[in-house]
């Protein structure tokens, strides 16, 4: 060990011992950071004779990052006290650092330099007489972080040291995590515990959890995060608040994220003592220009304000009958001389239902384009209702060719069996980037229009409502933990696999036996269409228990007709579904001429969004010659047989998984198969109320009779409701 290594090691081990230790215990805590040993010897024998010896060429505070990391990842890969610090003399094998050092600028070939950009890098393997030199370089410091992080990863899942070599830079600018934390504590949707923020010690006390919390981000490419709940309290603006995002801040900076918060529309009456929040009053443009300032004062780097507005009684300009536009400007002009932005929710819909509440964004939006400023991100849900197990993506993609546009993801799996069903959601996320709005002709998938690419916006962002919470395990379910992950590799790079982003979660995370490794990809990989099947099938939506979206409850009448299941499915002795053709709410001309002639077409209409766009006759064949009614209740039972298929697999891969983790999911797979089976007997049972015809071959009789389903309560917990009678 090096002199000038040792007071490194005990700021390891103050930081990080506490990881460590928690970890041995296999809770979860380390996420895809475990850093295990090697298992393949042959991979072992190679890492080892060129990673014994690390250096790095900073010693800036992510140049000290990135040296933490290496030393934690390399001793825990190579299971030996591997060296790694600042400008180590000799050969060392691995040298980590800008392009502009001297030593990577007289290694580095002019050809190998990293792709353009800040936060991009390349990873070079070079021979140096007999022995090889792997070069991880950027053209900044968090560049080259990004391409360690990259790297560990590469060796995580065990790559030949040359196919370690690469040249990436993200496709999309802004690469957010979007909390819904609120100042009490409690975090809106959350079902890993309370809010990370501990906001009654901070900012006297610092978890050293908000630097794994950022470890965690970086190693992914998320480079910001939004602290607050959308249904904002305007008192995170106070400098009483502002001291403490201020001390987070400070320990995410050197990982490369930065704070945003989000900005209560009303802020300037409720902390401002203004008797308006007009955004064309002029005392109230001076107030958001001062707080600007005053935010910035705190938080050189801050990212910009997150606002819901006029949107689920949420103040906005519309109180004032002021647009979006004067809105999202206001605040915009306020941050633009710090070069912050403002991401503005398209998702809005009026306090008087609508005829149809899938059309409000769009409707409200299309008229304002051109009308933002550079700095304005419209920010829009995947899909045009909230985040259901499936819909088709949303109609704002690409509609909005003078705007930059933002896509929100929801990685807390509010209407997926929350904390303990198994759904991992990169299928999901990937199958709406890689949905063709058709705006600019054929390949304009919605992944182009918000990288940038398709309609030449140069801010360009994606964001993932986050699941994480002080739970030990980060996320509430260990699984849960790979749709972060996820949300973050895509992010990165959107062009990448579902099945390659699990592969390497896994691997990361919990074994690298390969036929483990296979098993465990495919209970992941057939997890989401399963929980679509026995939730929501063929385009059906939101037909999930009132206010806690949790368990089935297609019944449900709420005050507001377009909250209720019943507006969404529209059962009746007819059939079932939501015409959103011309014929209905016409929510499908929203949508560029070839999609909508798809969508609006009975013979083209893809069965997976039947019901979403068309009402159907119960007894009308389907593209399988079945009807309607068997195919319905076919795929509820399909969805119960993925989940008892994906418990078995489970159980053969027993001998790979450490115990408690093993077991965690053991359990929560038991909860899930048992929740299925809710879901599919309660949904036909209903169902059957209004088609009156009987389950066709192959699907099981429901337990219990409808009223039986419709009596049974989920507790009072909000955040995890239980439903423990049920069968
Ligand atoms: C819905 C959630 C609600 C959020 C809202 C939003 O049920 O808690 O406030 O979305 O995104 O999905 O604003």
């Amino acid at each position: 060990m090096t002199g000038q290594l040792r007071p490194l090691l005990l700021t390891l081990a103050l930081s990080v011992a506490p990881l460590g230790a928690v970890a041995r215990a296999d809770t979860g805590y380390e996420l895809w950071l475990r850093y295990r040993r090697v298992p393949n010897a042959t991979r072992l024998a190679e890492y080892r004779r060129v990673f014994a010896q690390a250096s790095v060429e900073s010693n800036s505070a992510t140049g000290r990052v990135i040296r933490d990391e290496l030393t934690l990842g390399l001793r825990g890969l190579l299971d030996t006290t591997a060296v790694v610090g600042v400008g180590v003399g000799g050969n060392p094998g691995l040298i980590v650092g800008v392009v502009s050092s001297s030593r990577i600028a007289a290694l580095l070939p002019a050809s190998r330099r990293p792709p353009a950009g800040s936060e991009s890098f390349v990873i070079a393997t070079l021979k140096r007489a007999d022995k090889t030199v792997v070069v991880v370089a950027g053209n900044t410091e968090l560049g080259a972080l990004y391409g360690t992080f990259a790297l560990l990863r590469g060796m995580q899942i065990q790559q030949p040291v040359p196919k370690l070599e690469a040249a990436e830079a993200p496709r999309i600018r802004r690469r957010l995590l979007d909390h819904w934390d609120n100042l009490d504590g409690s975090v809106e949707r959350g079902y890993a515990g309370s809010s990370l923020w501990d906001w009654t010690r901070l900012p006297g006390t610092v978890s050293p959890r908000y630097r794994d919390y950022a470890r965690a981000n970086a190693s992914i490419g998320i480079n910001g995060a939004v602290l607050t709940n959308v249904n904002a309290n305007a008192r995170v603006l106070t400098p009483e608040y502002l001291t403490k995002i201020a001390a987070l801040a400070n320990v995410f900076r050197p990982y490369g994220i930065r704070v945003y918060l989000t900005a209560r529309f009303s802020a300037p009456i409720e902390i401002g003592g203004l008797r308006t929040a007009d955004p064309l009053d002029s005392a109230v443009r001076a107030w958001w220009r001062a707080k600007a300032d005053e935010i910035y004062r705190y938080v050189p780097d801050f990212g910009g304000f997150l606002v819901k507005a006029n949107s689920e009684g949420q103040p906005g300009p519309q109180d004032y009958h002021r647009t979006h536009a004067d809105g999202a400007n206001m605040l915009a002009d306020a941050v633009a001389p710090h070069h912050g932005v403002v991401m503005w929710r398209a998702f809005v819909y009026s306090n008087d239902v609508p005829v149809d509440r899938v059309k409000q964004a769009y409707d409200e939006f299309t008229p304002l384009d051109g009308a933002f400023r550079a700095n304005v991100l419209i920010q829009t849900k995947n899909g045009p209702l909230d985040f259901q197990p499936r819909e088709p993506f949303h109609p704002l993609f690409g509609a909005l060719p003078k705007t930059a546009q933002m896509l929100e993801f929801q990685i807390t799996k509010e209407y997926l069996g929350e904390d303990t069903h198994l759904v991992y959601l990169a299928p999901l996320f990937k199958e709406v980037l890689d949905a063709d709005t058709y705006v600019r002709g054929p390949g304009s998938t919605v992944a182009r229009v918000i990288d940038g690419t398709l309609q030449g916006q140069r801010e360009t962002g994606i964001a993932g409502v986050a699941n994480v919470g002080n739970d030990t395990n980060w996320t509430g379910s260990q699984f849960n933990q790979a749709n972060w992950y996820a949300f973050g590799r895509l992010a990165w790079n959107h062009q990448l696999s579902p099945a390659a982003i699990a592969e390497e979660w896994i691997r990361a995370t919990l074994t690298n036996d390969d036929a483990a490794v296979r098993t465990i990809a495919h209970i992941m990989l057939v997890s989401r269409e399963a929980a679509v099947n026995y939730m929501t099938p063929l385009g059906l939506a939101h037909i999930m228990g009132s206010n806690h979206h949790y368990g089935p409850a297609p019944w449900a009448r709420l005050a507001r007709a377009d909250w209720s299941p019943v507006y969404f499915h529209r059962a009746d002795s007819i059939g079932i579904g939501f015409d959103r053709t011309a014929t209905g709410s016409d929510a499908v001309a929203q949508y560029a001429a070839p999609v909508r002639d798809r969508l609006a077409d009975r013979a083209t209409v893809p069965d997976s969004l039947l019901l979403w766009f068309h009402h159907v006759g119960w007894r009308e064949p389907m593209r399988s010659g079945r009807t309607l009614w068997d195919e319905l209740a076919l795929h509820y039972q399909a969805g119960v047989d993925t989940v008892r298929a994906m418990r078995r697999e489970w159980l053969s891969a027993r001998a790979m998984i450490d115990a408690p983790r093993f077991a965690e999911a053991d359990s929560f797979l038991g909860i899930q198969e048992r929740e299925a089976r809710w879901w599919r007997d309660a949904a036909l049972q209903y169902f059957a109320s209004f088609s009156h015809l009987p389950l066709p071959a192959g699907v099981e009789a429901p337990a219990h009779s409808l009223e039986y389903y419709m009596s049974l309560r989920c507790p009072a917990d909000p955040r995890k409701p239980r439903c423990p009678n049920v069968p």
